[in-house]
């Protein structure tokens, strides 16, 4: 049974309201950049762009990361490890940056682990934070989000749904029994 639990303007108000702290926290948004976390964090990533650009007039450099190969449960093989980078696209150096990397939902924290990982085979940015639209519970490792959208507490057997327009036609969160 799938039930709506944040609809298309309260999820629209979460991004806001994220970028309203971002520009809080950082006193200058010029070494910022926003990596997005494979599907769905890079959607996040470039609304929060797009609003950074609307409250502060400021274009901020949107990279990608695809972590599938940085994950501890798969063994890259030689070949795996030197197409590790492969999937990622960060278009700017991010030495001494400030970087938020984005995701969709926070749960265990393997994959922001696993992130990490990966932007460190990029350079060494002066900070990293995270920012995810839903943390729904559960950590494994010691990580947090610096910016959350909504907390949504599950039980493990429970699935969280997004769903953003740009992607999958329709935009909300449900959550799954
Ligand atoms: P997304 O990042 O595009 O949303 O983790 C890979 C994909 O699987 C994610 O795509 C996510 O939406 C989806 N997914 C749904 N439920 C789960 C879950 O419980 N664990 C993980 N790791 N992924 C899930
Ligand atoms: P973690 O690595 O923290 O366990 O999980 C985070 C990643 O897995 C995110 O990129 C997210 O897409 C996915 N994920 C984990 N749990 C869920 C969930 O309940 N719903 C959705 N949509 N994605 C999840
Ligand atoms: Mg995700």
């Amino acid at each position: 049974m799938e039930k709506e639990v944040v609809d298309e303007m309260t999820m629209t108000r979460a991004i806001t309201r994220i970028t309203y702290e971002i520009i809080e926290r950082n006193k200058s948004i010029e070494d910022v950049i926003l990596v997005g976390i494979k599907t769905r964090g890079i959607y996040i990533a470039q609304r929060v762009a797009q609003r950074l650009l609307q409250l502060e007039g400021k274009e901020v450099p949107v990279g990608e990361l695809d972590i599938t190969l940085y994950r501890d449960d798969v063994t890259p093989d030689q070949s795996m490890q030197e197409a590790r980078v492969k999937g990622s696209d960060i278009p700017v150096d991010i030495n001494g940056k400030q970087v938020i990397l984005c995701d969709d939902v926070l749960f265990t924290g393997r994959t922001i682990r696993a992130a990490l990982d990966a932007l460190m085979d990029f350079g060494r940015p002066a900070k990293v934070s995270v920012a995810v639209l839903v943390d729904r519970g559960h950590r494994q490792l010691p990580i947090r989000a610096d910016f959350v959208g909504k907390n949504i507490p599950t039980a493990l057997d429970e699935e969280i749904i997004v769903h953003i327009r740009e992607y999958d036609n329709d935009e909300g969160i449900y959550i799954k029994k």
